[in-house]
Formats: structure tokens, C-alpha cells, sequence
């Protein structure tokens, strides 16, 4: 497809590349595309209004909210429920999930979305780049009603499509529906995104690692030594570094072109990690294996976990494959760790 492809024009013909689609789909990443924009617009501006500093509330996770973690997932949720896309959506900043009824029109959708509105928010206030994780699966329980928690505690390797935004020196919309993983960026100037990383491959190698080593006293046994390996490597002469933004989507975008691996382990502090399984590793750990990485617990693939809870917690080991690979090796050594 040729590079100056529009997502609207690219998405079109992905559709007629799908046999007998309904287009529900391509109306979803239409209404996320528009959802985009305007949430870019106000990150964007973010600086300059009165729009910064927490709106005083916490979220379900404990942590303070954002004001523009509220305006994101307002935002987001608006937009597909004025267009009755989705029979359902969950959200990190939603305690529970949430029904679209919409008369019967919206439970005879098929799709539900599940997303982070706004993920790293913590870096808006220092101008660092942050961004939107969503995941689409297909309802399980009948249509024509309202949807169940159990249409979304579906695993990951179920998931219909998934992507994000990442509102950084450019604003960049990435996903897959299972046939690859293709980059679009904004021209701000007409708003408009168009192909710029077409079939992304993640490296296999790469020379890259992130994770918060404030952490490392608490770390379990094998990521001690899957950090010490890579010191005794950096002794030996090979090249590696540390990067770490604090912004899961910008960490793994920039592993995802570069290379590397980026890591969130247990702790004493999160005893099941950090990461949200539904809503942030599902959605990551499928466009890792769509471009070519892979994404563990450091003992599992990701995207075989079936999840009990809607903001479940998991470890996240994901990236390039043969560094994925090697931090497993070190973790195996430890199967009292798979336990969390
Ligand atoms: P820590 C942001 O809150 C986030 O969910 C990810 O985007 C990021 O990688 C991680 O948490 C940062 O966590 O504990 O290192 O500040």
C-alpha cells in the first residue's frame, strides 16, 4: 500500500481485504481515529490551559487523577457511545464496566472496547509523552442484551483488534487486526493521519532495556539476574542501555522500532506487578506478536492468561524475542515466582 495512505483510506480497503465484514469495525477505528484527534488537541494544549494538575479524585488503582485522564476517558467514551459502535466498554479509569444500552440497536453490536485513556499521565505535567491503549474483542453472551463481565474477561489471544495513540513529538495511532501491525502519523495541520510505518517489524535482538531499577531490591530472584547478565555483557564489551520514559506506550514504541525489551516485574510494592492485564498488556502483548516480539509474565505468554478481574495485575516481560527469551531463562530458574 502505497506511504501517503490515509488510516480512513487504509481502513477501507483492509475492510474489502476482510470477506463479508459488516464494517462494525472499520466504524470503531473510525470513531477511536476521531476520538484521537481530539484528545491530541487538548494534550497538546495541555501547557497552556488550566487543564494540568490532579482533578482531585483517585481512580480505582489509588492514583490521583489527572484532569486530562478524566477528559480522555470522557472523550473516548463519548464518541463511541454517540455512535453506538460498541455494547460495551471498560475502562482503567471506570470502576465497573460499562453497558451500552441505546435502546436494542447497541446490544446487537457485536464488539466491545476495553482501554487506558490515558496511560503515563503522570508525565503530562513534565511535557513527557503519554498515551491511549485500547483492545477490541467480539461479545461472548448472546446479543440483544446487555453485556457481562464475562465478555470481558476474555484472554487476550481473543482479542478482535488492538493499538494506541501516542501523543509524543509527533502523534502516531499504531494498531493490528491480526494481519500485522501498521503506523499512522497526524498532520495537525488538516488532521489527518497518514501511513508512515507500514508492516512494523520488532527487532529480535536489541540493545535496550526498560525498567525502574529504583525498584531492584524488590525484584524477584531472576530479574536480579537477567540484570546482572546484562551488566556482565556491558563488561564484555557489548552495547547496551537503559531507557526508561515512565510511559509504558512510549517505552514499547520506541523497543518496538529499535529494538529492546521493556520489563515490569513484581515487587513487595506490586506483588502482581503493576501493569493491567485487560487493558494495557493485552493489547501490547498482541501488537508485540504481530510485528514480531513477544510479551510473557516471565513464565506464560501474555495473551494465554485467562483473567478473573477486570483490573487484574500482572507481571510484563515484553519486546524483542530473543531478549524476552533470555530474561525467561533466568526467571525459570525461580518457578516460586510464576506464583503471584
Ligand atoms: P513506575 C504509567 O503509570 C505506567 O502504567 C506505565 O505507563 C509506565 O511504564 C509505568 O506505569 C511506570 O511505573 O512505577 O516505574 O513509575
Amino acid at each position: 500500500m502505497k506511504k501517503n495512505t490515509t488510516l480512513g483510506e487504509f481502513i477501507i480497503n483492509k475492510q474489502i481485504e476482510f470477506q463479508g465484514s459488516s464494517g462494525e469495525l472499520s466504524r470503531l477505528l473510525n470513531a477511536i481515529r476521531l476520538a484521537a484527534k481530539v484528545v491530541n488537541y487538548e494534550v497538546n494544549k495541555a501547557g497552556l490551559v488550566n487543564i494540568l494538575g490532579a482533578a482531585g479524585e483517585t481512580n480505582i488503582q489509588g492514583e490521583q487523577q489527572q484532569k486530562l485522564d478524566v477528559y480522555a476517558n470522557e472523550k473516548f467514551k463519548q464518541t463511541l457511545i454517540n455512535r453506538e459502535i460498541v455494547c460495551g466498554i471498560a475502562s482503567e479509569e471506570e470502576d465497573e464496566f460499562i453497558v451500552i444500552e441505546g435502546g436494542n440497536k447497541a446490544n446487537d453490536n457485536k464488539y466491545i472496547l476495553l482501554m487506558d485513556p490515558l496511560d503515563g499521565s503522570s508525565n503530562i505535567d513534565v511535557n513527557v509523552s503519554v498515551g491511549t491503549i485500547f483492545s477490541v474483542y467480539e461479545r461472548i453472551t448472546p446479543k440483544g442484551q446487555p453485556v457481562t463481565i464475562e465478555d470481558f474477561l476474555q484472554p487476550g489471544n481473543k482479542q478482535v483488534a488492538a493499538g494506541y495513540i501516542v501523543y509524543g513529538t509527533s502523534t502516531m495511532l499504531v494498531y493490528t487486526t491480526g494481519k500485522g501491525v501498521n503506523g499512522f502519523t497526524l498532520n495537525p495541520a488538516i488532521g489527518t493521519y497518514y501511513l508512515s510505518h507500514p508492516k512494523m517489524q520488532h527487532p529480535k535482538m536489541g540493545k535496550i532495556y526498560s525498567i525502574n531499577e529504583a525498584n531492584y531490591v524488590h525484584f524477584p530472584q531472576g530479574v536480579k539476574d537477567y540484570l546482572k547478565f546484562i551488566q556482565k555483557e556491558v563488561e564484555d564489551g557489548k552495547n547496551y542501555t537503559s531507557r526508561y520514559i515512565g510511559s509504558l506506550v512510549s517505552d514499547f514504541h520506541r523497543n518496538m522500532i529499535k529494538g529492546g525489551i521493556y520489563i515490569y516485574p513484581t515487587s513487595s510494592k506490586n506483588p502482581k506487578g503493576k501493569l493491567r492485564l485487560l487493558y494495557e498488556c493485552n493489547p501490547i502483548a498482541f501488537l508485540a506478536e504481530q510485528s514480531g516480539g513477544k510479551a510473557t509474565d516471565g513464565y506464560q505468554r501474555i495473551l494465554d492468561i485467562k483473567p478473573t478481574e477486570l483490573h487484574q495485575r500482572v507481571p510484563f516481560f515484553c519486546g524483542s524475542t530473543e531478549m524476552v527469551d533470555k530474561a525467561m531463562e533466568f526467571m525459570q530458574k525461580h518457578p516460586e515466582d510464576s506464583n503471584y
